[in-house]
């Protein structure tokens, strides 16, 4: 690692000879803003077990405090999730001072409708009004906890859906969804953003209320322009073509949020970039070829994972890494010679610029970057030898 400027200026180099601007991609790199999920910091497990972790964050204060570890060591993870009411606290007020005294501020606000033994047959879409009613008015108080904490996006995930074939009427609960989600789009702020999650199953097991991207996507354009879809990596059956699905969506503008995982059979909730990096990189290559090609797109990037096995902090800062070192391959796609493959019908030398980008070694691109944020050049070795966890007091 030490001697990393000699393979810098190497790397540096055969990227300017392909006419790729370094400096615009360690630009870039800086500017990279990756939000961390208040739930990843805390206990969590399957349905058959939880294992604890020593000195795990149980209060939403602890769990500022590692996200701002997590910030302090990356310095691209300025903001924590919050879930309501995972999350909840009498003073906003001083919540929301606590955590810009520690340099990080609340990001999005993730209602819960899933937890509320009254939700066993939805929320938003629930047979009976009432329940509706009550899970709408859960929505619009996370409204105005996110206008106390100054933030801009409402994170919508719903559970609902239905286990048997007959349990309920499909284009009815469509109309209860409709509706609720008016009442609730007319309550944001002018400013705020309703991001809507989809995923095709679990818990619902035989149909999911929002269980794709068409529906998200017909959803959010029904709503009007504060309403937008949210990519979440686990969210889609196995071999979907998930960088055609963000394509599409830049190109309506319509991507607002995007979760990181990565999944080997559903929603596993695996380290980002762990099982299928390839299929990661095109996906990070369709969000830079959009942004290139000037797309306008305002997207919240969060690592959407719970750490069940490996130690929690440690998976979050590796995950960072992933998301980076990604990004930055990206970034290095040669977009001229790509174009020019592909005008000429040249597709062994157009996958080849991609495949190029890929397996390009960007190490010492990212030390540099570091080294000039002033963070750690590894930033989970640090982590690994400040012995944070065990100097912590927590019960
Ligand atoms: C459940 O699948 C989930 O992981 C969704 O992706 C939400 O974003 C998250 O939980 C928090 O509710
Ligand atoms: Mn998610």
């Amino acid at each position: 690692m030490r001697d990393y400027k000699i393979s810098y200026n190497i790397l540096k180099s055969s990227l300017e000879e392909k006419g790729i601007e370094v400096n615009k991609v360690e630009k870039r790199l800086k500017t990279l803003k990756i939000e961390t999920p208040s739930w990843g910091y805390a206990d969590s497990g399957t349905r058959f077990a939880i294992f604890k972790q020593k000195n795990a964050a149980k209060k939403v204060k602890e769990k500022i405090q590692d996200a701002a570890e997590v910030h302090k060591l990356t310095g691209i993870c300025p903001s924590i999730a919050l879930h309501i009411p995972w999350d909840i606290t009498d003073d906003w007020d001083a919540l929301l001072e606590y955590s810009l005294s520690l340099g990080i501020r609340p990001g999005a606000v993730n209602p819960n409708l899933f937890q509320d033994p009254d939700y066993k047959l939805g929320s938003l879409c629930h047979p009976d009004e009432k329940v509706r009613k009550k899970a709408i008015n859960h929505v619009l108080e996370c409204i105005d906890i996110a206008k106390t904490l100054k933030s801009k996006d409402i994170s919508l995930w719903l559970a609902d859906g239905t286990n048997y074939p007959g349990q309920d009427d499909m284009r009815e609960r469509k109309h209860r969804l409709e509706e609720s989600l008016k009442e609730i789009y007319k309550n944001l702020e002018k400013d705020m953003r309703l991001l809507i999650e989809y995923k095709f199953f679990e818990p619902a097991f035989y149909h999911t209320d929002i269980a794709d991207w068409g529906m998200a996507y017909n959803l959010c354009t029904k709503l009007g322009d504060q309403a937008m879809v949210l990519v979440d990596l686990g969210h889609h059956p196995l071999s979907t073509n998930i960088e055609q699905i963000v394509a599409y969506l830049l190109d309506e503008e319509k991507l607002g949020g995007f979760h990181f995982n990565n999944k080997k059979y559903a929603d596993d909730d695996l380290t980002v970039g762990s099982i299928n990096p390839y299929e990661f990189f095109l996906i990070f290559n369709e969000l830079v070829s959009a942004k290139d090609n000037g797309i306008k797109a305002n997207i919240a990037y969060m690592i959407d994972q719970c750490h069940n096995l490996k130690p929690k902090i440690e998976e979050m800062i590796q995950s960072v890494e992933n998301i980076q070192k990604t990004y930055a391959k990206a970034l290095i796609v040669d977009r001229k010679s790509l174009r020019k493959f592909q005008q000429n019908e040249d597709i062994i030398m157009a996958e080849k610029v991609l495949t190029e980008a890929f397996e390009t070694d960007i190490k010492p691109l990212l030390f540099k970057v570091r080294e000039e944020m002033g963070v750690p050049l590894n930033p989970l070795e640090f982590f690994r030898e400040s012995g944070y966890i065990n100097k912590l007091k927590r019960e």
